[in-house]
């Protein structure tokens, strides 16, 4: 399907270089080392309840990331999934009386809004899970034949057992993962799996459900190897980084990467698995089965300026679990006010220093909060005591806009 218009990004003197990021998997900082081509898959949203907070705030985590690569001179290929097809977005469409398809095209639709208004760096390849179909079909037909997927009263299981970097990902005890797989899609309790983990590959069609044609019988894919068919197919093994929100770590990422790497006999399925903290409200997780949502539309239709929903979300590192309050959206509109001040002035302190403040910020671990305290320092200095150098509101202006994504 096809994605959103790409924000310009302006052409800034001199080049960053590739940032640390913390990789779940290890469990430490790693400096990401693309190729000229960095390669990046950042899980996409099951459309319904879209854009809150939370999936802004992740995927303005990894456009960050794709700013800072593109600083340091490589170019990005991204890739996202919408998954389209899948048993809470059924659940919705069934609770509202609603086409399920309609409610996943009004939703991608408000998700490509929000985006675009956000600035957000749009993927080279937008993929929905229906489009899919037909590469992860003969995915799961060749675990069976490997022996690492078996059938469970019609339906088709992937068996952990077959992988034995199985757990790498997460690093997490089996207590937490049968804790994780029971709160997010598992079926550990679902009589006769072979370990209560093995996640579900194929469906076998239910009445009321969609479902396709296959070998496997008439079904429709089991959420993880939609993620996997459509990685392999755009960007290979061992990419560059696997992102997304830290509730992906287990189950989701941890049987990605199984899957893949059983399917191909190769690891690793990618090469770092970087994850964006959890943005709360009233104390608890922003999420759709809670309810406790603020949505980005919302926020625009009431004349709220994006840019500052964007400044609101870069005051907090991309790790951290945060709260979104009124007042994070207050102090983040005061600032935007200041830079644009700052930025408006004929002339201004030397940018230089600035812009190598936000690059070393940068690109070490995407602090951002650091990368706006640079900011505002110079806003500051600008506004109280001036400046003589004609060039720097300009150089300051497009560097916040290429490295930050925010547009003065
Ligand atoms: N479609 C799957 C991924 S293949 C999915 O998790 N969709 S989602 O709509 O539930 O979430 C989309 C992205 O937003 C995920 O990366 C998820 O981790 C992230 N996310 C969800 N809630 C929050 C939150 N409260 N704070 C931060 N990120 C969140
Ligand atoms: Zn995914």
């Amino acid at each position: 399907m096809y994605a959103w218009p790409a924000p310009e990004l302006p052409v800034l003197p001199g080049q960053g270089a590739s940032p640390r990021v913390y990789d779940s998997a290890v469990r430490d900082l790693v400096t990401t080392s693309p190729g000229p081509v960095a390669r990046l898959y950042v899980c996409g949203i099951t459309p319904y309840d879209a854009t809150h907070m939370g999936h802004a705030a992740t995927y303005v985590a990894f456009d960050l990331l794709q700013r800072v690569w593109r600083d340091a001179g490589h170019r990005v290929h991204y890739v996202q999934n919408v998954t389209d097809v899948d048993d809470p977005l059924l659940e919705r469409a069934a609770r509202d009386g609603e086409d399920w398809t309609h409610l996943a095209e009004r939703e991608t639709a408000l998700f490509r809004e929000d985006m675009t208004a956000l600035r957000v760096l749009p993927p080279d390849h937008y993929i929905g899970v229906v489009e899919a179909i037909d590469r992860i079909v003969p995915l799961i037909v060749d675990l069976k034949a490997k022996g690492a997927a078996y059938d469970v009263d019609g339906d088709v299981y992937f068996s952990v057992a077959s992988d034995e970097r199985f757990g790498g990902v997460s690093g997490f005890s089996t207590a937490d993962m049968l804790k994780f797989s029971a709160e997010r899609g598992g079926d550990p309790d679902r009589p006769g799996k072979k370990n209560p983990l093995d996640p579900l590959l194929w469906r076998a069609a239910r009445d009321g459900e969609p479902s396709w044609p296959s070998p496997l019988g008439p079904g429709r894919p089991g959420w993880h190897i939609e993620c996997v068919a459509i990685a392999l197919e755009h960007l290979g093994m061992a990419f560059d980084v696997q992102g997304g929100g830290s509730d992906l770590v287990f189950p989701h990422h941890e049987m990605g990467a199984s899957h893949a790497q059983v399917f191909t006999g190769d690891a690793p399925y990618a090469k770092a698995y970087v994850h964006a903290g959890m943005v709360a409200l009233h104390g608890e997780k922003m999420s759709k089965s809670r309810g406790n949502l603020v949505f980005v539309s919302k926020l625009r239709a009431e004349g709220v300026d994006p840019m500052a929903m964007r400044l609101a979300l870069l005051a907090h590192h991309y790790r951290s679990d945060w709260e979104w309050t009124a007042d994070v959206l207050a102090t983040a509109q005061l600032r935007l006010g200041r830079w644009r001040a700052a930025v408006s002035r004929p002339d201004g302190p030397p940018a230089d220093d600035l812009l190598a403040a936000i690059r070393e910020r940068m690109t070490d671990d995407l602090d951002a909060p650091g990368a706006l305290r640079a900011m505002d320092a110079w806003a500051e200095r600008a506004l109280t005591e001036g400046g003589t150098d004609e060039a720097a509101p300009g150089v300051t202006s497009r560097a916040v806009d290429a490295i930050l994504g925010v547009a003065l």
